[in-house]
């Protein structure tokens, strides 16, 4: 365990006011959801291009929903790990504190993050293609295809797919954060994803300490002011203690 690192990161936060971590998949691996790019990963046996983009859901929305639902299904279960709480904990200590997931599980809210951002949406919401109803739906197994109660019309999930564009009002408000600041915590993801990928920068750029927390080395690793290698869910709660002391 890198305690030099820890030590010095726990430092910084105690003395910022303005902090802005990002997750990825990577945060909720301890809790048993399957990363997209690791060995358990997601894709492994599809290809993102060929299930989470808008033209597959227009071929085959059965198929598309047969991956949701199975996904769906595997996470419901599953439980928030240390990270996800030392990260809500973490929320009680800064003065101004934004978390940005790119996460759909919804293991940061049932951890208590009190308004995470879910960047890329959430598993368990769904919005109708015909009247555009947005609402929540745990239902496992659901109905495929699903129809929406109001109008009949098919419903989709509310996740961002691969060449959509993000909500613009969520990016702003991203892009805000980022600008203002101190401290900015990656954890957990790869930055294979754009526009996310690029927020770690972005904050530097703006003048934040960035450090990146994560199991293995990234290629944007090098950019960081400190990149500490672990498991999220051992050294944030790590990170959160030494803040006490
Ligand atoms: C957009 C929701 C524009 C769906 C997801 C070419 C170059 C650059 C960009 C592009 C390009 N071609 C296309 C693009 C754009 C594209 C993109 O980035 N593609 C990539 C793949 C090349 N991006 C988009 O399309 C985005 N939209 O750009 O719009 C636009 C503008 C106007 C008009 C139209 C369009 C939308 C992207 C959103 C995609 N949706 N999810 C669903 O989940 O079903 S992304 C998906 O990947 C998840 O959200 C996931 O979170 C995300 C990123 O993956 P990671 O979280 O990083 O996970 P990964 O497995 O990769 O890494 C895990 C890491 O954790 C690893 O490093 C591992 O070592 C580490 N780890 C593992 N265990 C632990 C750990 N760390 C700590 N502790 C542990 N225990
Ligand atoms: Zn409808």
């Amino acid at each position: 365990m890198d305690t030099e690192g820890i030590r010095q990161v726990a430092e910084k936060l105690k003395s910022s006011t303005r902090v802005v971590v990002l997750t990825g998949a990577g945060i909720s691996q301890e809790s048993g959801v399957p990363t997209f790019r690791g060995a358990d990963g997601l894709w492994q046996n599809f290809r993102a291009e060929d299930l989470a983009t808008p033209e597959a859901f227009e071929k085959d929305p059965v198929l598309v929903w047969r991956w949701y639902d199975w996904r769906r299904s595997l996470i419901q279960p599953l439980k928030p790990n240390p990270g996800h709480y030392a990260l809500a904990d973490l929320e009680k200590r800064i003065e101004d504190f934004t978390l940005v997931t790119q996460n759909v599980d919804g293991l940061h809210k049932a951890a208590g993050s009190k308004h995470p951002i879910e960047m890329h949406g959430s598993l368990w919401r769904v919005r109708c293609m015909q009247c555009g109803t947005d609402f929540e739906n745990r239902e496992v197994p659901i109905d495929i295809p699903p129809r929406c109660e109001t109008c009949g019309g098919l419903l989709r999930p509310a996740v961002v797919w691969f060449g959509e564009a993000l909500d613009q009002e969520i990016l702003r408000e991203i892009y805000r954060c980022l600008e203002r600041a101190e401290t900015m915590l990656v954890v957990g993801t790869s930055g294979a994803v754009q526009p996310a990928a690029s927020f770690g920068l972005v904050a530097k750029k703006a003048g934040a300490f960035v450090v990146e927390v994560n199991r293995s080395k990234t290629p944007q690793s090098a950019f960081f002011d400190v990149s500490i290698q672990g498991k999220a869910g051992e050294l944030l709660p790590h990170l959160v203690e030494h803040m006490t002391q």
